[in-house]
């Protein structure tokens, strides 16, 4: 969204016909990781700060420091703010742009995944370990082996084994790899190639680093072949996250300049995925960033949109709304703000 069209929306009217109202208000939040460890809802976000930075491309203008880990009872229960649970200044490796982070538990230990980039201007993922979900976490002294770019989604099997989704390009830096490695020369693919896949990686056992080299995802059209890197309205931008649903795989995931949160199913936690439709139609903001979480029999879409900001892109609130399914297990899309 433009400037110039942000300077035209009524925002009052915009508040009054969104479906749901920011979890928090005395913060900014965006990117809400949620899960539900011991029965409760806990939400692991990005803290959108103005940190005085310029906007461009690379988004350097979403200068983020630390983490807050929020909690709540139900999903109509007051968002509790547990404070800051990790701070960039602790974290070794990194120098800036906690971007958005996701968490895991195992054998009575949190884990917190989260991208920085470090000195050198490079996005890697980092783990931070705690014996409370709402921290405060410790991070490890380096970032995790072999990651690169930005969004760690992290999915725990019905089995117990873990995966971690992880990229996004442009400011999330994944158009410069290939098979796992970078260079300065690459690009984002052009509009008639396959499009850049997301990566994933099974977690070690003890959580700290990547068991496997990380793969590419293919995510396929209805006819099979994979998505094209001029399909903006389908193609894989940032923001993953995956869910199971009736033993089916549900790899959802933000197609970036065109503001949708879409989805595609599979068989296998690494896919293909095949394309299914919309979740999340465009928020007031540029970015659009989701998860799936299952709480009390119901599936919850938490997302964020810029709402509360008056349209400030790096400045977002994070929202909650139900799912639904229909009977062959589509999700019916999200109007985020009513007719
Ligand atoms: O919050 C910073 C970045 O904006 C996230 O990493 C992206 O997914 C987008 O939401």
């Amino acid at each position: 969204m433009s400037k110039e069209s942000i300077e035209h929306i009524d925002f009052e009217k915009i508040n009054q016909k969104a479906i749901s109202q920011p979890l928090v208000s005395h913060i900014y939040t965006a990117d809400p990781s949620a899960h539900v460890f011991d029965g409760k809802i806990y939400i692991y976000p990005s803290h959108d700060i103005d940190a005085g930075i310029p906007f461009n491309d690379n988004g350097d203008h979403f200068g983020m420091e630390d983490y807050h880990v929020l909690s709540m009872e139900n999903v109509n229960a007051p968002t509790i703010d547990n404070g800051v649970a990790l701070h960039v200044d602790d974290v070794a490796w990194a120098e800036r742009q906690m971007w958005a982070p996701d968490a895991a538990y195992k054998d009575g230990i949190y884990y917190l995944y989260f991208p920085a980039k470090r000195a050198n201007g490079i996005f890697q993922i980092g783990v931070a370990i705690s014996n409370s979900p709402t921290g405060p976490f410790i991070p490890e002294p380096e970032a995790i082996i072999g990651s690169y770019s930005i969004d760690p989604a992290v999915f725990e099997d019905e089995d117990g084994t873990h995966y971690i989704y992880f990229g996004g390009i442009w400011g999330g830096q994944l158009q410069k790899y290939r098979n796992n490695q970078y260079s300065d020369s690459n690009e984002e693919p052009l509009a008639n190639e396959p499009a850049l896949g997301p990566i994933v990686a099974r977690i070690s056992v003890n959580m700290k680093q990547f068991a496997q080299e990380p793969k590419e995802i293919k995510i396929l059209d209805e006819n099979g072949e994979v998505l094209l890197a001029g399909d903006n309205n389908r193609r894989f931008f940032e923001a993953s996250w995956m869910h199971k649903y009736n033993g089916k795989y549900y790899f959802s995931y933000s197609t970036g300049d065109t503001h949708f949160i879409c989805y595609a199913t599979g068989d296998n936690p690494y896919g293909p995925f095949t394309y299914q439709g919309r979740i999340l139609n465009p928020v007031i903001g540029w970015t659009s960033h989701h998860s799936i979480c299952k709480v009390d029999e119901k599936w919850y879409l938490f997302y964020h949109d810029s709402s509360l900001s008056k349209g400030v892109t790096h400045l977002r609130s994070i929202k909650v709304t139900e799912i639904t399914y229909n009977e062959d297990g589509s999700i019916i899309t999200i109007n985020p703000y009513r007719e």
